[in-house]
C-alpha cells in the first residue's frame, strides 16, 4: 500500500515525528555534561531559552510530559489535598493515577460539554474551608485540549479562572503540552498564553518536533524544589544536553511554522464533514481533529460488536493512513510537520474508498 513514493500518512498523534537534519546536526555537536551536577550546558541554555520565551523567572528540562505535569503537582500539593480539573484532561485521564499514586492526591472533575470549564464551575469545585472537607491544592487547566479536538482556552476566560484561585488563594498550573499551538491559535505571543499560572508545563517532543523532552517553567523556588522532585521521580539525566540540543532547535525552527499545522486539520475537518457517517463535532482550532464515525459510513456491513471507530481505523491502516480510536465511535487525527505530501488528499480517499 506504501512505498517510497507514497509514505504513511500516520496522523495518530504529534508526537511521532522524525527529528529534522538540523536537529540531527546539533545533537552530534552539542557540548554536554552531567546534569544532575547542572553541569549540562546545552541543557542550562534551554532552560534559559524556555523561561525567556514564557516569560517566567526559571525552567527545568524533563524526559516528558507526564514528568514535569506531575512534578508539578507534587511541588504544589501536600498528600490528601484534591485538584480540580476539566474530566477529560491529560492530567487525570492518561497519566496512569499518577496524580495518586505519587503524590496521594485526588482528582475533583469538572464536567463540561466541550471541554472549556467557567470561573463558575472551578469556583464551585473549589473546597470551601471546613472541616470535615479534603482542601483543594491545585486547579489545572489544558491549554490546548487535547480530547476535546485540541480546544483552545480564550484568554478572558482564562484570566476569569485566575481571579478566581488568586482570590481563594490556590494554585493554578497549566497543562501546556501544546501552549505553542494554543497561542498560534490566538495570535498572541506565547507568554501571554503562559501569563498568570504559578507553573507551566509545555511539550518539546509534540507539535515543535524534537525527538524527546518537556520544560516545566515557574518561579526560582518552584524550580529548586522541582529539581529535587524530578531526581525522586527518576528523571534526573545526565549527558542529556544531547537530546536537548534538539530541543532548542525545535524552538528555533518550529514555533513559527506552526499554524500551517491548524490548516492542515480545518482542511482535513472540511473535507471530512462532506463523507457521509463522518461527523465533526469540534471544527478545529488547532492541529487536532476528532471525529464521530456513525453507522452511515459502514455502507454495506455494520460491524457487529459495534466498535465503529476500530474498524474505521483498521480500514485507514489498510489504505496507509494510521489514525487512533479514543472510544467506540471517536477517531483522533493530529496534523504535524512530518506529514507527506498530500496527505489530506490521500487521507480522503481512504475515508471514502474504505467505506
Ligand atoms: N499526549 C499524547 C497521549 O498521551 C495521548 C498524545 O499523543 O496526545 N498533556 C497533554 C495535554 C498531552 O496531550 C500529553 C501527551 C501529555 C500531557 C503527556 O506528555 P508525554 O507523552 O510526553 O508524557
Amino acid at each position: 500500500m506504501t512505498n517510497d513514493k507514497h509514505p504513511i500518512v500516520d496522523l495518530r498523534s504529534d508526537t511521532v515525528t522524525k527529528p529534522t537534519p538540523r536537529m540531527r546536526r546539533a545533537m552530534a555537536e552539542a557540548e554536554v555534561g552531567d546534569d544532575v551536577y547542572g553541569e549540562d550546558p546545552t541543557i542550562r541554555r534551554l532552560e534559559e531559552t524556555a523561561a525567556e520565551m514564557l516569560k517566567m523567572e526559571a525552567a527545568i528540562y524533563l524526559p516528558s510530559g507526564t514528568m514535569g505535569n506531575q512534578v508539578a503537582l507534587h511541588v504544589h500539593c501536600r498528600p490528601g489535598r484534591e485538584v480540580v480539573v476539566e474530566a477529560r484532561s491529560h492530567i487525570m485521564n492518561y497519566e496512569m493515577a499518577a496524580m495518586a499514586a505519587l503524590s496521594g492526591l485526588l482528582p475533583n472533575p469538572v464536567y463540561t460539554e466541550g471541554g472549556i470549564m467557567t470561573a463558575e464551575q472551578v469556583e464551585a469545585s473549589c473546597r470551601p474551608d471546613i472541616y470535615y472537607l479534603a482542601r483543594t491544592g491545585l486547579v489545572a487547566l489544558e491549554n490546548t485540549h487535547n480530547m476535546v479536538g485540541g480546544r483552545v482556552m480564550q484568554l478572558d476566560r482564562v484570566r476569569e479562572i485566575q481571579d478566581v484561585t488568586r482570590r481563594a488563594r490556590i494554585a493554578l498550573h497549566l497543562d501546556g503540552a501544546r501552549i505553542f499551538n494554543a497561542a498560534a491559535s490566538l495570535g498572541v505571543p506565547v507568554h501571554e498564553a503562559a501569563a498568570g499560572f504559578d507553573s507551566v508545563m509545555f511539550c518539546l517532543s509534540k507539535g515543535l518536533g524534537a525527538p524527546v523532552g518537556s520544560m516545566l517553567c515557574a518561579s526560582k523556588g518552584f524550580i529548586v524544589e522541582a529539581r529535587r522532585v524530578r531526581k525522586m521521580f527518576g528523571g534526573g539525566m545526565r549527558q542529556a544536553g544531547i537530546i536537548a540540543a534538539a530541543g532548542l532547535v525545535a524552538l528555533e525552527d518550529h514555533v513559527d511554522r506552526i499554524s500551517e499545522d491548524h490548516d492542515t486539520a480545518r482542511k482535513l475537518a472540511d473535507e471530512l464533514s462532506e463523507v457521509p457517517g463522518v461527523e465533526v463535532p469540534f471544527y478545529p482550532e488547532s492541529n487536532i481533529l476528532m471525529c464521530r464515525i456513525t453507522d452511515q459510513w459502514f455502507q454495506k456491513d455494520l460491524p457487529e460488536d459495534g466498535d465503529a471507530a476500530s474498524v474505521f481505523v483498521d480500514r485507514l491502516r489498510e489504505r496507509g493512513i494510521l489514525a487512533l480510536a479514543i472510544n467506540s465511535r471517536q477517531v483522533r487525527m493530529v496534523t504535524h510537520f512530518d506529514l507527506p505530501e498530500n496527505a489530506v488528499g490521500r487521507t480522503i480517499n481512504a475515508v471514502t474508498s474504505g467505506r
